[in-house]
């Protein structure tokens, strides 16, 4: 990323971040999956910041560190070996821009195509620059995560008293679930005179993002009250996100959680996130199991599809749940 370019859209916008550094998130909720509480802690922080932490999940830091070390290569491959394997459109290397509506952040990134419904000629090109050993890892790496997210998605469902535990986990293990996974790597932005914004606030429109960063700060989540919290680096656990898709299944229960990064003026922050999707046929609507009497729902029905491509029409901090609330 060239510092001399750096536009002003690059500047976080909002006018009360620019001089003060927000809170640190103490209370963030932790969650130990082999505690027997862990299904009614996950409820709780999902319906509370839709954003929790995952503790003693069980994943070999060694595969993650080999990873990370793999990922750290690709991008201090020269500037138009890392060109070939973009631009993301929707799957490659990207670089400064983020979807195609003109967002931009101070970012790299690899985007993967999960979706076997979606060819993607380009992931093949990503691991062009790169030895066999990259593309293993990342297979590795999304296998266990995807049996890691069903296990969240499990006890989800457990703890809002679905009786069928595999609601939600069934979507993500149907044969064509759209997933994704991304990898970021935010250089340092040591010459900005200004705070730059690495990737803009926004939510995530699939199920859950299960996150796994190094130990730089940036990322940052918005309270129900509107405040921005940061939230503390931890390289051996995992933060979840509660995204739209859920947020709608719950009849609004489960929060989607604004997030945002702002990169770290001296460390280089790399993180890497699974997007637990569901497949383009699947209807988003609330579960009726969950409805209560004569609760109503507050969203117009609606694929994974048009909600998708609806979602990617739109800017990054666009309400996608907006639009489609009923009236
Ligand atoms: C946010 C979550 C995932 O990173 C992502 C993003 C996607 C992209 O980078 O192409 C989008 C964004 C995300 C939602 C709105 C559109 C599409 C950028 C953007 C401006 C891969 C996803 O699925 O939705």
């Amino acid at each position: 990323l060239s510092g001399s370019s750096i536009s002003q859209q690059l500047l976080l916008p909002n006018p009360c971040m620019s001089n003060n550094t927000p809170s640190l998130l103490n209370e963030i909720p932790e969650i130990d999956l082999a505690d027997p509480h862990a299904k009614t802690l996950i409820v709780k922080a999902s319906q509370e910041f839709g954003f929790f932490k995952l503790v003693k999940h069980g994943i070999s830091m060694d595969l993650i560190a080999d990873l990370e070390a793999l990922a750290l290569n690709f991008f201090a491959i020269p500037q138009d070996h890392k060109d070939r394997a973009g631009p993301p459109d929707p799957f490659g290397y990207g670089s400064k821009n983020i979807g195609s509506n003109g967002d931009v952040g101070w970012i790299e990134y690899l985007l993967f195509n999960l979706n076997p419904e979606v060819v993607s000629p380009k992931s093949l090109t990503i691991f062009q620059e790169n030895p066999e050993n990259f593309r293993c890892a990342v297979e590795e790496y999304i296998s266990v995560i995807k049996k890691l997210s069903c296990q969240v998605l499990e006890l989800m469902a457990e703890g809002l008293g679905i009786e069928e535990k595999n609601t939600f986990s069934k979507l993500l293990r149907h044969e064509k679930s759209d997933c994704v996974f991304r990898m970021n790597y935010y250089p340092p932005c040591e010459d900005a005179e200004e705070q730059l914004i690495g990737f803009g606030e926004h939510t995530d429109p699939q199920m859950i993002s299960v996150l796994r960063s190094n130990n730089t700060s940036g990322l940052q989540i918005c309270l129900k009250d509107g405040t921005w919290v940061s939230v503390p680096p931890d390289n051996t656990s995992f933060f979840v996100n509660v995204g739209d898709t859920i947020q709608i299944m719950t009849n609004g229960r489960f929060k989607s959680v604004k997030h945002r990064v702002v990169p770290d003026t001296s460390r280089s922050r790399l993180s890497m996130i699974y997007f637990a999707g569901i497949a383009f046929n699947e209807k988003i609507r609330p579960l009726p199991c969950l409805m209560t009497n004569q609760e109503r729902s507050l969203y117009k029905e609606v694929t994974w599809f048009e909600f998708k491509n609806t979602s990617f029409k739109h800017r990054l901090s666009s309400n996608r749940i907006a639009l489609f609330l009923k009236s």
